[in-house]
């Protein structure tokens, strides 16, 4: 049974190995002390549910091993002090000031300094402290998440900084709280993000995936098949997601969706509501709601001006609602396309997790029939909701890469199912491989993406692909 204690992040005795006593290394040449604390926060991959946690629609990620170690020890001047073993991520250090005095702004070309992510963290704790804050904070990062890849590593660090500052203050927050802020703090970089990488982070526990429901943010275990082995391959093309609008477009794309569907319920307030509030609103089944699109939304282009008249707004009032600052300028919108996508990719969740129950119940042998055949059926099916998801990424969300479908291509033509991952524009995918083919899958990707398609060196090809357990989510690791 979970005990009370299960619904904090874990605090532990460091366990040593050779990356934590290196960042210790690093800690102690820099600092001049051994840090007081390490905090972990994993990457994660999710397996389906693809641009619909903004939408409030349930996903199903797990976390990774790779991670963000963030060692740090608390100092009486009320400064911030961030070092990174990546040198291409530079020193910064501040003065701790106080919430409304944090400036977020990233560089001349719009891209964020790394420092940016622990700044909106830090700035969401300073926020929930009320700005009561009793130290400052030496820190040293050590990350391993591919970085702009759609694993996460942005979340893992505003996380880790968040975490690691409430720490420090002595301020203790229940995960799903602390999920909640983080969500809210990563937002300070300019992505209107749904809370899905926060919620992985904190919620996730070893050996399963989460299903992750909205409001109030609650993670449900998924076991998945005994045979399914998941596969992660990066595309080779990185994507900054708050150095571009591209994400934001989607989000705003998804608000005005949703408001011209609730038309029909002959709504007249600003509130902001999301294609889910609609589905409940108007008391419809997903499917109802597939024919709702195609019937209200039967454009393929709808322009600030067609939007502005049927909403009955100025263009200054749907720039203020409904728009973000990087989206603002915008003079194109597709909805139906984006509405399609969200509300077929929460009945592929819903049936994916369906799919991993009634397996489980076999395995279990409430039924008796968990042969391998009825392993090899399941798999079948769970790979076909992922490719069905990435066909709908790539043509409805229009959110892929071609890198990203020439992998999708490889596997498929090796049986395999697979989908991008995260946010995409670039990134990795995931696939389904039974578990006794994994080696002979990434040997195949190794050879026909990394070597022959992308002229990478074999050896180098290893450190892009890599097949992952479910693994636990976020801890703050004691040194003495
Ligand atoms: P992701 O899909 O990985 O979350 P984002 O575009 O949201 O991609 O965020 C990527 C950014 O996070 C990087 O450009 C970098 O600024 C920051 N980042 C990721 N990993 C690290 C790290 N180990 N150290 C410093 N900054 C990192
Ligand atoms: P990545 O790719 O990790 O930046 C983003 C969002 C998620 C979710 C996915 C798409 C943030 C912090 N993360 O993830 O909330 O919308 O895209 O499913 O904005
Ligand atoms: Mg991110």
């Amino acid at each position: 049974m979970n005990g009370a204690k299960d619904n904090f992040v874990p605090i532990i005795k460091v366990p040593t190995d050779e990356r934590k006593l290196n960042l210790c290394k690093h800690f102690y040449n820099e600092f001049g002390c051994q840090p007081e604390f390490i905090v972990r926060v994993p990457g994660r991959v999710n397996l389906i549910g693809e641009h619909i946690d903004y939408c409030g629609y349930p996903v199903l990620p797990m976390a990774l091993e790779q991670d963000i170690l963030l060692a740090g020890s608390l100092i009486k001047e009320h400064k911030l002090f961030m070092r990174n073993t990546n040198s291409k991520y530079e020193n910064f250090e501040t003065e701790l000031k106080s919430f409304n005095e944090i400036v977020i702004s990233p560089d001349a070309n719009g891209k964020p300094y790394w420092y940016n992510y622990m700044l909106c963290g830090i700035k969401g704790a300073l926020e929930h402290l009320n700005n009561d804050v009793l130290y400052g904070l030496n820190m040293y990062v050590d990350g391993n998440i591919p970085p702009a890849s759609g694993l996460s590593s942005s979340s893992a660090l505003v996380s880790s900084a968040c975490l690691a500052f409430l720490y420090a203050q002595k301020s203790i927050l229940n995960k799903i709280d602390i999920a909640g802020l983080c969500a809210r703090c990563e937002r300070y970089i300019g992505t209107q993000g749904g809370g899905m990488d926060q919620a992985i982070a904190f919620l996730a526990e070893k050996y399963c995936a989460q299903y992750i429901t909205w409001n109030p943010t609650k993670a449900t275990k998924v076991v998945l098949p005994e045979g399914a082995s998941f596969v992660v391959a990066h595309s080779l093309a990185e994507v900054n997601k708050a150095a571009t609008n591209d994400y934001n477009r989607r989000v705003a794309e998804c608000r005005l969706a949703a408001k011209l569907l609730t038309l029909s319920l002959q709504t007249t307030s600003h509130t902001i509501i999301t294609l889910g509030q609609v589905q409940k609103l108007l008391n419809k089944t997903l499917e109802e709601m597939i024919v709702l699109v195609k019937e209200t939304l039967p454009k393929d282009i709808y322009t600030k001006e067609e939007i502005c008249a049927i909403l009955n707004v100025s263009a200054d009032e749907l720039d203020n609602f409904y728009l973000t600052p990087n989206t603002r300028k915008l003079s194109e919108f597709k909805l139906k396309q984006r509405a399609l996508h969200v509300y077929e990719e929460a009945r592929r969740v819903e049936e994916f997790k369906k799919i991993c129950e009634n397996t489980n119940k076999c395995v279990n042998g409430t039924n008796g029939t968990g042969s391998v055949k009825e392993d090899m059926n399941t798999l079948e099916r769970l790979g076909k909701l992922m490719s069905e998801s990435h066909e709908s990424l790539k043509n409805l969300y229009e959110c892929s890469h071609e890198n990203l479908d020439r992998l999708v291509d490889i596997s498929s033509q090796k049986n395999i199912h697979s989908r991008l991952t995260g946010a995409g524009w670039g990134g990795c995918i995931v696939a389904l491989c039974p578990r006794e083919k994994v080696k002979e899958y990434i040997e195949t990707l190794e050879d026909e993406f990394y070597v022959n398609h992308c002229n990478i060196d074999k050896s180098k090809a290893k450190s892009y692909v890599f097949a992952t357990p479910p693994n636990f989510g976020a801890v703050i690791y004691i040194t003495n």
